[in-house]
């Protein structure tokens, strides 16, 4: 039977990814964890569990109390906010992978999800339609750990057997919870603001076009992934996979179909330089070969969906 662990439940993905899991598992096979315990206050009727993915002893404890047999690995510390604590960044992001690998490898679990992210790209990197294997030089600390957890991925994959299955997310959009600490963040907090009337000032430059992704997209890819038969993964440091790519000025352009007084003044910050040194597209090809990978949002059908269900409280 299917007994997951998630870490970092109490996150902007980890919420939509955990509410998914129960769906497809029942409450009671799935154990959400966070370091933060308020967190707790999202799971009633959960068995939540307050867990720092540094210790691994605790996370191998959770693993025996509840008898788990999958981990989506979701804790980590994202790019902007990686760049004001670089060396805690490396540490956490890479130390929690590797107690997530030595625990599926020593207990052998049936499977692990690690998310990737589009950072791992950079400076070399071809900008349009970036093909699943080319130049990676990542020029953000959230990056350099992300490729070096593709490539310990692959290597526990090969040399263990660990059934290691991965993304490489571009910016995720949704609107049950904030966003934080990321460089894609702005396409989440620029409809708070819409919604709210205020002006959106944003940190990147108007013409920044980046790969993005509607959340129910996301949350589909990872689980289509996860229930791929182990013979179709080809890939096992992480998979492109693509759905949108626009700039803030497209995005306030889609917003104002609904919202014609919307504005949005520029004001970029360093977040400019990280958003630069990544792709503007992603070529998705083998994941859509390997497990049929399809998107179903495009941006003002994302924007739509958005306005219609965002609740904000105008202060
Ligand atoms: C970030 O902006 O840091 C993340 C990512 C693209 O991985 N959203």
């Amino acid at each position: 039977m299917t007994k997951v662990l998630v870490t970092g439940a109490g996150g902007q993905l980890g919420r939509e990814l955990t509410a998914a899991l129960a769906e497809l598992y029942g409450n009671d096979q799935v154990i959400p964890t966070d370091i933060n315990e308020n967190a707790a206050s999202l799971y009633e009727g959960f068995n939540f569990e307050v867990l720092d993915v540094m210790d691994a002893e605790k996370m191998a404890q959770l693993a025996e109390t509840y008898e788990i047999t999958q981990i989506y690995h979701l804790a980590a510390i994202l790019s902007a906010t990686g760049e004001q604590k670089p060396l805690l960044t490396w540490d956490l992001n890479m130390k929690s992978l590797l107690n997530v690998l030595e625990l599926a490898k020593n207990k052998k679990l049936d499977k692990v999800y690690w998310p990737s992210s589009i950072a791992v790209f950079g400076t070399h990197t071809p900008m349009e339609n970036t093909p699943q294997h080319c130049v990676m030089d990542p020029t953000t600390v959230y990056g350099i750990s992300k490729l070096a957890g593709e490539r310990w991925c692959e290597y526990y994959n090969k040399k263990f057997g660990v059934d290691v299955r991965s993304l490489r997310y571009p910016g995720l959009i949704g609107y049950k919870s904030a966003a934080g600490g990321g460089t894609t963040d702005y396409a989440v907090d620029i409809y708070r603001s819409a919604l709210k009337g205020e002006v959106f000032e944003c940190f990147l430059k108007e013409n920044t076009y980046l790969p993005m992704m509607y959340m129910p997209d996301a949350i589909k890819a990872t689980l289509e992934l996860m229930q791929a038969p182990a013979a179709d993964i080809s890939i096992r440091s992480s998979y492109n996979v693509a759905a949108l790519s626009f700039s803030p000025k497209e995005i306030a352009e889609s917003i104002k179909k609904y919202h014609p007084d919307f504005e949005i003044r520029y004001k970029p910050d360093f977040r400019q330089d990280i958003a630069d040194s990544w792709p503007d597209s992603i070529d998705d090809t083998t994941a859509r070969l390997d497990w049929g990978w399809q998107p179903d949002y495009g941006l003002d059908a994302m924007t739509e969906d958005i306005l219609k269900n965002l609740q904000v409280s105008v202060s």
